[in-house]
């Protein structure tokens, strides 16, 4: 009997997907370059509760195994090993087959392969995965683009494997052409570290300013997590600062060098919202924070020539953690506002037609950005999926209003106790900004003109304009004209 779909590339997250697969019934054929691992996966599934998979050491084996249409999932390191696998499986593969690359994979490198499959008459989807090891083997968040007809005859497998929601349904659902999934998944990791820079300032007011120890702090994050800020991320927090380091006393978060890495999808988004122009400074705090921390050395250094101003001690407590909570939701919304933009530029410029509000109710299971404040979200894009913007529909904006004077309140005590909340004050800045009917800009086109004749358009005329600005432009033969 031939197998459903065949999983190729077991390391952590294609181990677990088989398996996931499997314990729903389908019949799961899995592959490796290195035969090991396919030995290690089969051996798990015979342990795990009986969901039998079969293993094949060679890649014709593999591909003889699948029925047609063949589908095959690949999970392997994005980037060149996905160019080699394909090249090896399509080889063996026939017109009508499917492709489905699960990796975390940028995405003009999808739309590349999908050209060059096309050329067999093979369907190439690229599709991102959210959740991790945990979220791959019990349900992921599942972020497909490719060929609808191709999706068409995955949907019964993805939809089964994917996280379940009760009131929205299976965390999966197509999301557009080729390349929209992966951006999708690209958007959603960089609102990833959006969210977990948010919450990294937050903590540092608490234990830096509010003098809070690590279980208060828990405490505080448990509270919040019964509330509007329910959220994957936030349930982990308390976790991560109540555990106690078994090597040594105290806490574990207490000795881990604060250096944070990454490993690039959280890049690609800041890359790609200036490539569309769309700005996203929440989540270019993040990035920017990041790389700040990496330089661990050099801080050390410049410790000792810069000290912090000293700490207010009259601070009232419980106004500055109400205070937290507020600004931690406003620029949230505003975290996300930048994200949804920023896949909507995308979706406009490549023709992509990609949903927002399917965006959000891809993201409310399984993936590590789930949280309650995409319920309000999916509602606004789909009461207006032309909305502009997250921050104007009228139940966000009303949100966002109510927390504003605890929002700026909490982004001044950072500023003058010293302590950095770029994405806290990110948040606001893009709030700030966008909310202005009028801004300096006018200025900067003034001097854009001045030094450079790039012209600017009026408030009271149509066309562009020049102006000589001084005697020496006049000099130099410049006038006053109207392009
Ligand atoms: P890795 O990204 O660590 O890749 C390891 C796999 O790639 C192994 O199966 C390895 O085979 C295979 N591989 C390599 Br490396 N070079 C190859 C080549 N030239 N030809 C064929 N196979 C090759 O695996 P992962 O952590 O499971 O992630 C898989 C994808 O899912 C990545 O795109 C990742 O970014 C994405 N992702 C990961 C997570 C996570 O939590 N880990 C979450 C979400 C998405 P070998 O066994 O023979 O060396």
């Amino acid at each position: 009997e031939k197998c459903d779909v065949g999983l190729y590339g077991l390391a952590v997250m294609g181990q677990n997907f088989a398996l996931n697969m499997a314990s729903h019934g389908f019949k799961v054929c899995v592959g490796n370059r290195s035969s090991s691992k396919v030995d290690t996966t089969v051996e798990r599934a015979k342990n795990e509760g009986n969901v039998p998979v079969v293993g094949a050491k060679e890649i014709e084996e593999f591909i003889a195994r699948l029925s047609k249409p063949r589908k095959v999932i690949i999970l392997v390191q994005a980037g060149k090993p996905v160019d080699q696998t394909i090249s090896k499986l399509s080889a063996l593969m026939e017109p009508g087959d499917i492709i489905i690359d699960g990796g975390n994979e940028w995405f003009p490198n999808s739309i590349r392969r999908a050209e060059d499959l096309t050329q067999k008459g093979i369907h190439f989807i690229g599709m991102g995965i959210s959740g991790g090891e945990e979220g791959a083997r019990n349900g992921p968040s599942l972020m497909p683009g490719g060929p609808k007809q191709a999706y068409d005859l995955l949907a019964p497998i993805f939809e089964k494997c994917a996280a379940q929601v009760s009131r929205t349904g299976p965390c999966v659902g197509y999301l557009g052409p080729i390349g929209s999934g992966n951006y999708v998944k690209t958007v959603h990791n960089g609102i990833e570290y959006g969210d977990m820079q948010l919450i990294a300032e937050v903590y540092d007011v608490m234990k830096t300013i509010l003098k809070m120890d690590n279980e208060e702090i828990a405490d505080q994050f448990a509270e919040w997590n019964k509330t509007e800020l329910d959220s994957y991320l936030i349930e982990i927090t308390e976790k991560c600062l109540r555990k106690k380091d078994d090597m040594t006393d105290g806490y574990v978060v207490d000795k881990i060098l604060d250096k944070a890495g990454m490993k690039g999808t959280g890049r690609w988004t800041i890359q790609e919202a200036a490539e569309r122009g769309v700005a996203a400074p929440t989540m270019a705090a993040a990035l920017d924070t990041r790389l700040l921390s990496a330089r661990k050395e050099e801080r050390v250094a410049a410790s000792k020539i810069f000290s912090s101003p000293s700490v207010d001690e009259s601070i009232d407590k419980a106004r500055v953690v109400d205070d937290l909570k507020a600004a931690l939701y406003a620029s949230k919304i505003c975290s996300y506002a930048q994200g949804l933009s920023l896949i909507k530029a995308a979706s406009d410029e490549f023709n992509w037609n990609v949903d927002l509000s399917e965006c959000a109710r891809l993201w409310m299971g399984g993936c590590i950005i789930r949280a309650k404040l995409l319920d309000s979200i999916q509602q606004a894009f789909s009461n207006d999926p032309d909305l502009d913007n997250l921050l104007v529909d009228s139940g966000l904006s009303k949100e966002i209003i109510d927390r504003t004077p605890a929002w700026r309140r909490t982004v001044a005590l950072c500023t003058t106790s010293g302590i950095a909340c770029p994405s806290l004050c990110g948040s606001l800045t893009y709030f700030d900004t966008y909310r202005r009917e009028r801004l300096p800009a006018s200025l900067t086109q003034a001097q854009r003109d001045f030094f450079g004749g790039h012209t600017y358009e009026r408030i009271d005329m149509n066309g562009r304009f020049h102006t000589a600005w001084t005697d020496a432009h006049r000099d130099i033969g410049d006038v006053n004209h109207r392009v």
